[in-house]
C-alpha cells in the first residue's frame, strides 16, 4: 500500500497517543442521500470531538490512501459521482489508477488498523443477503474483520440482509460480537432483530478490556459492538416491515445484484418511508459515534 496521508489532526493524535475514531466514507458517498450526506459528514466528525476523540474519515482521493479529510477531500466524496465504492480487493485497482473511492467497513477497517487505529464508527456492518443460496452474496466484511484487530461500533445490520445467516458467519470466521447494554442483536433501524447475543457489555471500558485482553493473547480478530439505536429513534415497526417487503420485490423484479443491492434498498427505504428511515439512519451513526469516541477513550485508561 502506498503512503497513507494524515490530515494535520489525525497526525498530531497519531504521535500524541490521542484517542481516535475511524469513519468510513461509502455511507457518505452510497449510503446517504445529497445533500444531507455532507452535512451529516461533518456532524459524525464533529460528535466524536466533543467527545474528547480525533475522528478520521478515511478515503481514497485521486489515488492517495487519506486518513483524515480536508473539507474539500469530504466534500468531493459527497458530492462526486466519480467516486467509486470500494472493498479491500478494490483497493489496488483504484491506487494503481489514481481514483477517488469511498471504502466500505472491509476497507475503512483495513486501513485503520494499518494506520493504528483501533475504533471505528459506522452505521451497519455488510453481511449476507437474502437469497444468498443462490447468489452466494455475502460482504467481504466479514470475512476482512476476521482477521482485522479493530473495535466496529455499529447498529447491527439491517433488516435487507438475512440477519440470522449473518450471525452464524460472524461467529464462522471467529469474531466477536456483544451487545453495548443488551443482548438483544438490533436491527439498525429497530433495537430488536429477534436475534439474541451471547455477550452484553455495559460500559465503555468493558468494551475496551475485552478488546484488549484479546490482543494480549494474539487474537486478531474484530470486536463488533452492537449499539441499538434509541426507543425514541426506532423506526416504526409496520412502516418498516412495510418497506422492506417492498424493496425487496422491487429489487428483486430489476434484477438488481452484487455490490448495487446495498445502495438499491437503503434508496427504496428512503423514498418509500418519505425520508423517516433517512431520519433514523443519521441518528444510528451518530449514537455509534459518540460510544466509539467514549470506548477510544476507555482503551486508554483500561
Ligand atoms: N450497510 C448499511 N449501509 C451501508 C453499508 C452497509 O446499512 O451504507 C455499506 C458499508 O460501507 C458496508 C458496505 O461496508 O455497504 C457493504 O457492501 P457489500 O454488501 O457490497 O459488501
Ligand atoms: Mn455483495
Amino acid at each position: 500500500m502506498s503512503a497513507f496521508i494524515y490530515s494535520p489532526e489525525v497526525r498530531d493524535a497519531l504521535h500524541q497517543g490521542l484517542p481516535i475514531v475511524a469513519l468510513e466514507s461509502t455511507i457518505i458517498s452510497h449510503g446517504l442521500p445529497r445533500p444531507q450526506n455532507l452535512r451529516v459528514a461533518k456532524e459524525f466528525e464533529a460528535i466524536i470531538r466533543s467527545e474528547g476523540a480525533t475522528p478520521a474519515t478515511i478515503a481514497l482521493i485521486d489515488g492517495s490512501v487519506c486518513v483524515g479529510l480536508s473539507d474539500s477531500q469530504l466534500e468531493h466524496v459527497a458530492t462526486s459521482d466519480d467516486v467509486i465504492k470500494a472493498s479491500t480487493r478494490d483497493l489496488g485497482f483504484a491506487l494503481s489508477q489514481k481514483l477517488s473511492a469511498a471504502t466500505t467497513v472491509a476497507a475503512t477497517s483495513h486501513i485503520a488498523n494499518l494506520a493504528g487505529i483501533q475504533v471505528f464508527a459506522t452505521g451497519g456492518l455488510g453481511g449476507v443477503h437474502r437469497g444468498f443460496l443462490d447468489t452466494f452474496d455475502e460482504s467481504a466484511d466479514l470475512e476482512i474483520l476476521s482477521h482485522t484487530s479493530i473495535i466496529v461500533v455499529c447498529a447491527g445490520v439491517k433488516s435487507i440482509l438475512d440477519i440470522g445467516a449473518t450471525l452464524e458467519r460472524l461467529e464462522t470466521y471467529g469474531i466477536a460480537v456483544c451487545g453495548y447494554q443488551t443482548n438483544d442483536f438490533p436491527g439498525f433501524y429497530r433495537r430488536k432483530s429477534g436475534f439474541t447475543l451471547d455477550w452484553q457489555l455495559d460500559t465503555a471500558k468493558d468494551i475496551a478490556d475485552a478488546f484488549l485482553s484479546a490482543r494480549l493473547n494474539s487474537l486478531s480478530h474484530a470486536f463488533i459492538v452492537a449499539n441499538p439505536v434509541s426507543a425514541a429513534d426506532e423506526l416504526d415497526l409496520e412502516l418498516h416491515e412495510k418497506t422492506l417487503e417492498s424493496g425487496l420485490q422491487r429489487a428483486e423484479k430489476a434484477g438488481v445484484r452484487g455490490k448495487a443491492v446495498t445502495p438499491f434498498l437503503l434508496e427504496h427505504f428512503h423514498t418509500a418511508t418519505n425520508q423517516e428511515s433517512l431520519r433514523v439512519n443519521i441518528e444510528v451513526v451518530k449514537q455509534n459515534a459518540r460510544l466509539a469516541a467514549q470506548i477510544s477513550k476507555a482503551l486508554f485508561t483500561s
